[in-house]
């Protein structure tokens, strides 16, 4: 492990190191809180250890961010936070390591915390709509001008492609006691089915998209329980605008967190609250093919979490962090569990919705 003091010192002048500690609960790059006093005041930061394995091109990752915080930051209509990486002291964005690995800064957001394990209809509505007024303000960027830092990340098929193959080979010998999840996830390939011949199909506008818009990745204040920045820019890419409110509906409104190891529900009242909120935000431009695939969105980005879960495990847990061997089973199942009842339930609160009907198969 390489010494934070270290990698802090490429970004400031340290006068007296005080602490670190690891912070948030991201799946791929590693964060620390570090603190330090600096011209008397005691300074509070976020360093970042970037995965170079899941993003094996960091520079461009940082353009990409770069590129869109500007944009926000000169919007007028986009009333939140922008938290840009902090240049090194050699005005880099990125810090490499002595073992080669990249480092970035942000400013750490006092008396903040992202409602990741504590969503009420009130929270959720307004996350969505930051995360709606995001995509508003980014709506005139030529998305084509972003990167694909991770090229098909989105691709469903092309996921269950690799998942068929990961399947077949079974490396790590786990096949053979996760047949009741197989076969759920295989009910649920005509959603990604559907999902992709709406792509092809020219219909869903090509827009800058979050691709994490989860509770995780939005900070509130703690005192006015106001939504301040929405963060974690590293997959802002071009997409469908119905990945975000999918991966809403996705992390917002289980009743328990993706990690708890046991079965979720979703909260209609969060559900709710999210469509308003969204709604509230994006209306007006959305086309009828966007406004009338929400629940299939939220369909679609569910099923495509279980299945990218489930294949991390049949992989032997190369790509998700986990803290014991089964979380990713854990997670697959948590995620296939919100799916119970989706159909019913999605055409009830995204009324003029369309989404596929899982329920006679009882996920
Ligand atoms: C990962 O690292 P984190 O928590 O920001 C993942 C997301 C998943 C999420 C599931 C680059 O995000 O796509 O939805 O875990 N990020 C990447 O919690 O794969
Ligand atoms: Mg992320």
């Amino acid at each position: 492990m390489q010494d934070l003091r270290l990698i802090a010192a490429h970004f400031f002048e340290i006068e007296q190191w005080l602490d670190a500690a690891p912070f948030g609960n991201g799946n791929i790059n590693d964060t620390w809180r570090v603190r330090f006093s600096r011209n008397g005041q005691t300074e509070n930061w976020i360093l970042q250890r970037l995965n170079t394995r899941v993003f094996n091109d960091p520079q461009t990752l940082m353009r990409n961010t770069s590129a869109v915080c500007r944009h926000l930051v000169a919007s007028d209509d986009y009333p939140y936070a922008v938290i840009p990486p902090k240049p090194a002291r050699n005005g880099d964005l990125l810090v490499q390591d002595s073992d080669g690995l990249y480092w970035r800064a942000f400013l750490f957001y006092d008396n903040t915390y992202a409602p990741e394990n504590d969503t009420s209809p009130e929270l959720a509505y307004k996350a969505a709509c930051a995360y709606g007024a995001f995509a508003r303000a980014l709506r005139h960027f030529p998305a084509q001008e972003l990167t694909e830092v991770i090229p098909g990340f989105h691709d469903t098929l092309r996921r269950w492609a690799v998942f068929e193959k990961i399947l077949l080979d079974d490396r790590v010998g786990r096949a053979a006691h996760v047949g009741p999840e197989i076969e759920q996830l295989r009910r649920l390939k005509p959603v990604f089915e559907q999902i992709d011949s709406l792509k092809k199909s020219g219909r869903l506008p090509l827009r800058v998209t979050h691709n994490d818009s989860k509770a995780g990745n939005i900070l509130f204040d703690r005192t006015t329980h106001q939504a301040i920045a929405v963060i974690d820019f590293d997959t802002v890419m071009p997409g469908t605008l119905l990945a975000d409110f999918g991966d809403m509906v996705r992390s917002f409104g289980p009743d328990r967190p993706e990690g708890s190891g046991s079965e979720a529900y979703l909260r209609r009242d969060v559900l709710m609250a999210l469509r308003d909120g969204f709604l509230s935000q994006t209306d007006n431009f959305l086309t009828d093919d966007e406004r009338n695939n929400l629940g299939l969105a939220a369909q679609w980005i569910i099923g495509e979490q279980a299945l990218r879960f489930l294949t991390d495990y049949l992989d032997g847990d190369q790509y998700f962090k986990i803290t014991h061997p089964e979380h990713n089973l854990e997670r697959t199942r948590n995620q296939l569990s919100l799916l119970r009842d989706s159909d019913a339930t999605f055409a009830d609160i995204f009324s003029s919705s369309r989404q596929v009907v899982l329920n006679e198969t009882r996920l």
